[in-house]
């Protein structure tokens, strides 16, 4: 069963542009609760386990340089079937395909530069989530 929390980043492109209030403020009108929420910048180790499942991908290195190269905004989330919600709030991962409203549509950059992070499933929320709080961070 669906549970109904899930994680994010803004990521580096987002924080840079100007962009870090309005998604904020997206996520609240779409009804998500913040129970965690942190300002902060990954380590290039930090950035490589995070995304260790991409790790034979091409794009790997490029993808770890990015995500560290500024600050960052890593939350937890909740709302009723976050996960799906949060993914369907975000839109595809290109923002060329992402659909008219998203976030990504709205403010990415580019496919690499797609200005947030949305766990894939409940499970990973509980990792990602677990990964960057500890449980005294969590409200
Ligand atoms: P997702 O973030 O929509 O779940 P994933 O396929 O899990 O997309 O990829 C993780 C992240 O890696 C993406 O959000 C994006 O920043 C980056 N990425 C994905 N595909 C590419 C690519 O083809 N070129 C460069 N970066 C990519
Ligand atoms: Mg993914």
């Amino acid at each position: 069963m669906a549970t109904n929390r899930t994680f994010t980043m803004i990521k580096p492109d987002a924080v840079q542009n100007g962009h870090m209030g309005n998604i904020i403020n997206d996520i609240l009108k779409a009804g998500f609760s913040i129970r965690a929420m942190k300002y902060t910048k990954l380590s290039t180790d930090q950035a490589k386990e995070f995304y260790a499942v991409h790790a034979e991908r091409p794009f790997y290195g490029e993808l770890v340089e990015y995500m560290t190269s500024g600050t960052i905004v890593a939350a937890i989330l909740e709302k009723e079937n976050a996960v799906q919600s949060f993914r369907d709030l975000i839109g595809s991962t290109d923002p060329a395909e992402a659909a008219e409203g998203t976030i990504r549509k709205n403010y990415a950059e580019s496919k690499a530069k797609n200005a947030v992070h949305g766990s894939d499933s409940d499970e990973n929320a509980a990792i990602e989530g677990a990964f960057h709080f500890s449980p005294e961070e969590i409200h």
